[in-house]
């Protein structure tokens, strides 16, 4: 491939400030995903008194809580983390998109990287395997994404 002029994010989360927002609904398994992502945040030169850990009832709370974070000015980045397992009715449908929306939604109107690290399965089974098991951790990989997004942004200088 030709040498041309490449934007790309270093992974040093040294001295960035991220907010963790996550949900209580599934929390054995959500609780692996904040464990992944404050892993992954650490190991990557992260300060513990950096990261802020928000709870909130549910996958569908997560947009307003957001965007209420993303409002403080406070954080480099977003960390969204939850669990929607497909049950008997629709209402992982109604849940999954509007929390998928939502969250989209709240990022590029406020300018902040959101890292969307919410499961959205069919069974358990699946889930298990995607909070640390044999399909990786969806909290590490949000993490990542977000503090990729961070450095990137830094070199995007606003346009004059
Ligand atoms: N919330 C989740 O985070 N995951 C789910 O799987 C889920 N299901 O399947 O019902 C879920 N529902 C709760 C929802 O997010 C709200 O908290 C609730 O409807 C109250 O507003």
């Amino acid at each position: 491939m030709s040498q041309i002029r490449t934007i790309e994010g270093h992974l040093q989360a040294e001295g960035l400030k991220f907010a963790l927002i996550a949900s209580r609904f599934n929390d054995f398994i959500v609780d692996k995903l904040i464990s992944g992502a404050v892993d992954y945040f650490l190991r990557h030169g992260a300060e513990q008194e950096n990261l802020t850990l928000i709870r909130v009832p549910g996958a569908f709370e997560m947009p307003l809580i957001a965007k209420k974070t993303a409002a403080q000015n406070q954080y480099s980045g977003l960390v969204c983390l939850g669990a929607v397992i497909r049950g008997a009715t629709p209402h992982f449908d109604f849940v999954a998109a509007e929390v998928a929306k939502g969250l989209a939604q709240i990022s590029l109107e406020s300018g902040l990287p959101l890292g969307f690290g919410i499961l959205t399965t069919d069974t358990l089974e699946q889930a298990i395997e995607r909070a640390g098991s044999k399909a990786g951790n969806k909290g590490v990989e949000a993490s990542q994404a977000v503090l990729e997004a961070v450095r990137v942004l830094e070199q995007l200088s606003p346009a004059s």
